[in-house]
């Protein structure tokens, strides 16, 4: 890895990694591992949790399933991945790294003009994610599993934004992004400038908690699939030390896998 990732995320509160980090095997399975989930089929017999999108819901509605990886043993072990760890160790200086959460991701591809909201309106991760203490270290490894070119509606960073504070004015579920991006409006001698995360199969994208991030409609052909896996640091305490909503497996690895060290 260039030993510049560090300076890029400091710098851009983002890093794309887009020589692929996972094997094309393992994206396959987990992309089969997708499909099984999309139909209801839990291989481990356990569900995911409760989530935004049901098999049975529309074909064009965004497909968000949380911890996928409790259901399917291929999702599992890409979430678990070495190198996903590595990676966020690196650009973090972390001794330790852990998968707390997780989401699945499929975006309908449409077509100009089709209505549907498959759409992730620009918004900050941390403005989610209150069980955690404010000074938490709280990132995403986002990897893709369908080739996300500029056509499949890849993520946009907005360079630096990570160091704009917690502003609370995103909505991922928003679909006005050009409304949106002006109610946020970049802070006072700030540039609001974007850059796309345009990544292979197995390439991954990390992304800082604060980092403003959106994506636009997929018009590609076929759905853009990835995983949105969101991970701390030794540097992440949950808030008032309590196991609450998005924090409440962290202390079961067996669901919350430690890629990089160990626990303390
Ligand atoms: O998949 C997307 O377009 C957005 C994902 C996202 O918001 C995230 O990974 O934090």
């Amino acid at each position: 890895m260039p030993a510049n990732l560090r300076d890029d995320y400091d710098r851009d509160g983002f890093i794309i990694h887009d020589a692929p980090l996972i094997e094309r095997d393992l994206v396959d399975r987990a992309s089969e591992g997708m499909d099984a989930l999309r139909r209801g089929e839990y291989e481990t017999g356990v569900p995911p949790q409760s989530s935004y999108w049901n098999p049975g819901d529309p074909a064009d509605k965004l497909c968000k399933i949380e911890l996928p990886q409790l259901a399917s043993r291929a999702i599992m072990e890409l979430v678990s991945h070495s190198d996903i760890g590595r990676v966020a160790a690196e650009i973090t200086g972390a001794d330790m790294v852990q998968v707390w959460w997780v989401q699945l991701l499929g975006k309908p591809a449409t077509t100009p003009g089709q209505e549907a909201a498959t759409r992730v309106g620009w918004h900050q991760d941390r403005q989610y994610w209150g069980a955690w203490e404010a000074d938490a270290q709280l990132l995403t490894a986002w990897v893709a599993v369908s080739d996300v070119a500029a056509d499949a509606g890849p993520m946009r960073f907005v360079d630096g934004s990570h160091r704009w504070g917690l502003l609370d004015r995103g909505d991922f579920y928003g679909q006005d992004n050009d409304a949106l991006k002006d109610e946020i409006g970049a802070p006072d001698g700030e540039t609001w400038a974007e850059t796309p995360a345009i990544l292979p199969p197995g390439g991954v994208s990390f992304h800082d908690c604060q980092t403003f991030h959106a994506s636009g409609s997929n018009h590609s052909g076929e759905m853009r699939r990835s995983f949105a896996i969101h991970l701390r640091t030794n540097r992440a305490e949950p808030k008032d030390g309590k196991r609450q909503g998005l924090t409440q497996f962290i202390d079961d690895e067996s669901r919350c896998p430690v890629i990089f060290g160990a626990l303390s």
